[in-house]
């Protein structure tokens, strides 16, 4: 019998948005290739969790967890430490360990962290051991260790992702009259933005499923589903337009609408009515900032020109569309932030868009947190700060921006978020939700119409409500935080550093 790996999605706070555990299907296919035998538990969407991982770890060789950020740190930690009680190896990745690998091994329970895109880095773990395998942080004779050695890779070496050990019909959810699913068929993007994960992850390179792959991975999808649409969650899904065409035309072909994220300056008119023509119903915008002089510090490549034409041509055709945009970058003045918020206005008028703004986080890994840390931006990398803080609900302390500052873009984003959820997804909310964002949602429309920011009541509600639910899961990783404080070998191990 081959050796079991199990490989394990975490819970995370919310469920908003589910987007199939890409990075455990793509390992589990490099897993087989080594000769095991992968389970793959995804805690999103299995009953009992803690019940499935505790029967597969039994006879397991392996225990990899795709640990993700915040709270899905400390659902990653608690699996990993039940994973010790079997003294079974444990391996984490994905983009938040690549960055924060030298503040992950320090945790006890943590063997092996695997950098960037793994499939190939693992397959050789797998079958020839770590003296043979590059990009990784271990653990060896009580030191930490690394390889950061770049592997060049190619997405289609490692398809099809294991869609077998999943159930697909469990990631499809409801969007309007859409049953819709959430895919990936690239990686990386040629750009630099500032403030993402992309260059230092995917070091600028584009790697993309052939187009027939991507056909029979959808096939695959389709017939094991009941979808009618999807979203792709690449990068950068349309560097190349004619592979954008070439999938639409195969979407239309088996009756399914589609939508995508796309650069502003690459939405011509021609692109747009063609688009529109093959289903698509929907196109996103990550448009930023309504300042010129943002868009240039944060290296976006796109002039606010190429919003306000993207914005005008989504109108033109009737196509439905999101826009993204955020707010206290570095250097941002308020002059700067009040063009921003025009900007967001004259999409909502001009294509009936829906707009999302959200405070620009620093995250490290990224050249911008760089820029923030010299600009006295300070966050200590400990498990209480890594798994704890719940940054787009309660963002950190920006040092450029004043008290008074920060508060108010606090609330303006929290704003905009109810706002965003009401006009994007309030027939899909739960009775419960619909009767609050029923209540809240009027009062933020107006307070975001007048820019009147004060007296936060509809914000107050909001933030009660988000306690009260995620009461459990934080008391949960505060229990965690708790118990590993005071384990000594975390104490000990953090003397290594
Ligand atoms: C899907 C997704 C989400 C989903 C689900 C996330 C979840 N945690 O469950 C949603 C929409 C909810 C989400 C939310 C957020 N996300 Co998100 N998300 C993504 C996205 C678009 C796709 C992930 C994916 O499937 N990639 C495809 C797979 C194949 O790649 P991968 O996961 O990196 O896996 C490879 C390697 O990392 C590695 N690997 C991964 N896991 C493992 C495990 C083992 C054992 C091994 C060996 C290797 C390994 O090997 C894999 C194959 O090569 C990425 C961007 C991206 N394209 O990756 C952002 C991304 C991960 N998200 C990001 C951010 C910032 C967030 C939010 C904080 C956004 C916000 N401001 O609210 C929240 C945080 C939510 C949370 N607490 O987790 C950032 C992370 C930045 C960083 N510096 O770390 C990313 C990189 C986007 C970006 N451009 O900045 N996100
Ligand atoms: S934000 Fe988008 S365009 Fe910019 S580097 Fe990242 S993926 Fe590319």
């Amino acid at each position: 019998m081959n050796k079991k790996i199990v490989l394990l999605y975490p819970e995370n706070m919310s469920k908003l948005i589910l987007v199939p555990p890409y990075s455990l299907m793509y390992l589990a296919t490099a897993a087989r290739r080594a000769g095991y035998e992968p389970i793959i538990i995804d805690a999103r969407v299995t009953s009992n969790p803690d019940k499935a991982l505790e029967r597969e770890l039994s006879d397991a060789t392996y225990l990899g967890i795709s640990a993700g950020m915040n709270y899905q740190v400390a659902t990653a930690s608690l699996a990993s430490q039940k994973a010790k009680e079997y003294d079974i190896p444990v391996i984490w990745g994905g983009s938040y360990s690549t960055f924060h690998a030298l503040d992950f091994i320090k945790f006890p329970f943590v063997d092996y962290i695997f950098l960037g895109g793994a499939e190939k880095n693992f397959h050789d773990f797998l079958e020839k051991g770590i003296s043979n395998t590059n990009g990784v942080v271990f653990k060896y004779d009580g030191n930490i260790r690394s390889n950061f050695k770049e592997v060049p890779y190619d997405l289609n070496n490692y398809f099809p992702p294991a869609w077998d050990l999943l159930n697909p019909e469990d990631y499809i959810r409801k969007y309007k009259d859409l049953r819709l699913m959430n895919i990936t068929t690239s990686r990386g993007c040629p750009h630099k933005c500032l403030f993402c994960y992309q260059p230092s992850m995917w070091k600028r390179n584009w790697s993309f499923l052939s187009i027939e792959n991507v056909k029979k991975e959808i096939n695959y999808i389709n017939k094991h589903s009941t979808m009618n649409a999807i979203y792709f969650f690449d990068d950068n899904f349309a560097v190349n337009k004619d592979r954008v065409r070439e999938i639409g035309k195969f979407l239309k072909e088996i009756n399914i609408e589609f939508s995508f994220l796309i650069r502003a300056n690459y939405l011509t008119d021609s692109f747009a009515k063609e688009l529109k023509e093959l289903g698509c119903y929907k196109i996103c915008i990550g448009a930023e900032s309504g300042s010129q002089h943002i868009l240039d510090l944060i290296q976006k490549d796109i002039k606010v020109r190429d919003t306000v034409k993207a914005a005008k041509t989504l109108g033109k055709f009737g196509l439905n569309s999101e826009f993204f945009f955020m707010t206290g970058f570095y250097g941002e003045t308020p002059q700067d932030r009040k063009k921003t918020i025009e900007l967001i206005d004259y999409v909502e008028r001009i294509a009936g868009t829906e707009t999302f703004l959200r405070v620009a986080l620093p995250f490290k890994g990224t050249p911008y947190y760089d820029l923030a840390m010299e600009h006295g931006f300070f966050r200590e990398n400990n498990l209480i700060t890594l798994t704890e803080e719940k940054w787009d609900f309660k963002p950190p302390f920006l040092p450029w921006l004043s008290k008074k500052e920060n508060r108010k873009i606090r609330r303006i984003v929290l704003i905009s978020m109810i706002r965003f959820i009401w006009q994007k997804s309030y027939k899909d909310l739960s009775l419960f939700k619909k009767f609050l964002y029923a209540f809240i949602a009027p009062m933020s429309n107006i307070r975001w119409k007048y820019k009147f920011w004060k007296f936060p009541l509809d914000i107050e509600i909001y933030k009660s409500y988000v306690q009260v639910r995620n009461r459990s899961k934080t008391k949960l990783a505060e229990t965690l935080i708790h118990k590993i404080k005071k384990d000594k070998t975390y104490n000990k191990k953090q003397e290594y550093f």
